[in-house]
């Protein structure tokens, strides 16, 4: 066996907690609502979701403990790692357990491939035990593959049928719930036996609505964020000689970088969802940051934390622009930019732009015109999350600061480190709030399953209360639906959800960050506490409980 650390001998033994509805099994009494409809484009989700589209919404109580025919279940891990997968997973296997001692669960690897591939491995009382309570997703593997294809559909059916697999549950983000409810349609259209349900997974926060307050992973990632930020303020105002810029990852919506600047009250913090809206050019957000820190120079402070959201540069309005027209000619020109070193990309970039996009790319600092010209994916575009914005602002406001200085604006001294979290806290081990919902999650998607339903999505709400409060339930995937265009083309899918600038969370930091700014009162939150008092352990993120009417 490999050697596993104090914590987690000791983790391993944390029995999470489920909502009263589950606490008897997963045989559960459904309760079924009104039926439903789409988020948006009802008629054009309904033509493509016949089968499925309308199905009511479930709330669970507890049932009697009736035992289910026995059934093999199939799970994929898809996407990005979040703390907490391995727990719906083992959710998922005791759920199962409890319909059924006889029940059994397949894991395919490394995430929708391993379905359409035909790999996958049976996960037994063993596996999972070694896995409880654990980050990562290392026990089956994950990815990105996207299943969208009829072929792709036929050869999941085989790869299930050959292993007598009956249900299926798809841990992942928007885009593979979005495929995952296609999935739940095409089998059920015809008249394929092999039931389809989604888990919600992503650190990134987006994928939440009405019905599902939270994806799992963003809690924990937040907190380990959170922890660094804190050290880094508390070493920034020991030093007292350090301006620190913290890129957050998050990929598109500000979730991430809005959490950790209510639980550590940052000198500065960029929500992308705001510089969008109010149309904000590059120049105006270094001349913003600028002003923070020469306003703290004057006070004497020489130092400051200012947290940056991992998508901001595709939020500026001018940079998207110019992002789109680079993405166009370099793809147009590939063959003469392949022969080109990394100078001659930026001259030949700078030579073509529109006037308005040139003079933004030449406003730029040289390492971001090299990374603007080169990084791209397989699709031709800008690997923004790459793109190290952190640095191109430390350079920026450090421009500007000199030229304040010849103006004898700015006095002060202006020395920075860059940080970029994103890694760190992917694969953390749970919070003890992760633990439990993504175990209750897991636990629900099997009571799911035994309740014979396809094209849901395990909900579990109410989760600022105490877990025996939280409600579980299904929620049809199809009522989350509206139609968007990607590729050029129409496609229904999840709408992903931004921050939101009239909501609870945005407001509170907007009313707060001027002070933050001006004074230091930075939050030290410390590490996740996963043992002790409950006041330290059970804790809920500040956007769902400032979402949810409470306070901070
Ligand atoms: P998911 O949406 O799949 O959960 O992934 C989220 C994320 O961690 C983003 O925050 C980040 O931009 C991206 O994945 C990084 O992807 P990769 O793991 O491929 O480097």
């Amino acid at each position: 066996m490999s050697k596993i650390s104090p914590l987690q001998q000791a983790r391993a033994a944390y029995a999470p907690k489920l909502p009263a509805a589950l606490q008897k099994g997963a045989a559960v009494c459904v309760q079924e609502g009104e039926a439903t409809t789409a988020v948006a484009d009802v008629e054009k989700v309904q033509a493509l979701f016949k089968s499925t589209f309308g199905s009511p919404v479930l709330t669970f109580a507890p049932g009697c403990g009736e035992k289910k025919a026995a059934i093999n279940v199939g799970v994929i891990l898809s996407g990005g790692q979040a703390p907490g997968g391995h727990n719906v997973i083992a959710g998922l296997f005791d759920g199962l357990k409890s319909l059924n001692a006889d029940s059994r669960l397949f894991g395919f690897l490394k995430g929708p491939d391993g379905l359409v591939k035909g790999e996958f491995m049976e996960l037994t009382a063993d596996i999972i035990d070694a896995y409880r309570n654990t980050g990562g997703f290392d026990m089956i593997g994950s990815g990105r593959t996207k299943l969208e294809t009829e072929e792709q559909f036929e050869a999941a059916k085989a790869n299930c049928e050959k292993a007598g697999i009956s249900a299926l549950v798809i841990i992942g983000g928007d885009d593979s719930n979005t495929n995952a409810c296609v999935l739940a349609e095409y089998f059920k259209s015809n008249n394929v036996g092999i039931q389809v349900i989604g888990c919600p997974k992503t650190i990134d926060g987006d994928l939440k609505n009405e019905w599902i307050e939270a994806s799992f992973g963003f809690d924990t990632a937040c907190r380990v964020y959170s922890e660094l930020i804190g050290n880094i303020g508390r070493d920034a105002n020991s030093a007292k000689k350090y301006w620190h810029f913290i890129k957050l990852m998050g990929r598109s919506a500000s979730h991430i970088a809005l959490e950790c600047a209510l639980q550590t009250q940052p000198n500065a913090a960029i929500i992308s969802e705001e510089v969008a809206a109010k149309k904000m050019t590059i120049g105006q957000i270094v001349d913003d940051l600028a002003a923070i820190v020469a306003g703290r120079a004057a006070a004497g402070m020489n130092f400051g934390v200012a947290l940056i959201p991992e998508g901001l540069v595709e939020f500026i309005p001018e940079i998207k622009v110019l992002i789109a027209e680079l993405n166009d000619l370099l793809a147009a020109n590939a063959e003469a930019v392949e022969a080109m070193d990394k100078n001659e990309k930026v001259a030949f970039a700078a030579g073509k732009l529109s006037a308005e996009s040139a003079k933004v790319f030449a406003s730029l600092p040289a390492g971001i015109q090299m990374q603007l010209c080169n990084d791209r994916d397989p699709h031709g575009n800008v690997q923004v999350s790459l793109i190290e914005t952190e640095k191109m602002l430390a350079e920026m406001v450090g421009t500007k600061l000199k030229a304040m200085k010849a103006e004898g604006t700015f006095k002060g001294k202006f020395a920075t480190q860059t940080h970029f979290f994103g890694y760190e806290g992917r694969c953390a081990a749970p919070s003890n709030y992760d633990a439990d919902y993504c175990y209750s999650l897991g636990y629900n998607a099997a009571a799911l399953i035994g309740a014979g339903r396809t094209g849901y999505m395990s909900s579990v709400r109410n989760t600022i209360k105490p877990a025996a409060e939280w409600i579980a339930g299904g929620i049809p995937i199809t009522m989350m639906l509206n139609m968007e265009r990607r590729h050029g083309a129409d496609k229904p899918v999840i709408r992903k959800a931004l921050v939101e600038l009239d909501g609870a969370p945005f407001k509170e930091f907007a009313a707060k960050r001027d002070q933050w700014a001006k004074e230091t009162s930075f939050v030290y939150p410390g590490p996740i506490q996963y043992f002790g008092p409950s006041c330290v352990c059970d804790l809920v993120t500040k956007t769902l409980t400032l979402e949810k009417g409470g306070s901070i």
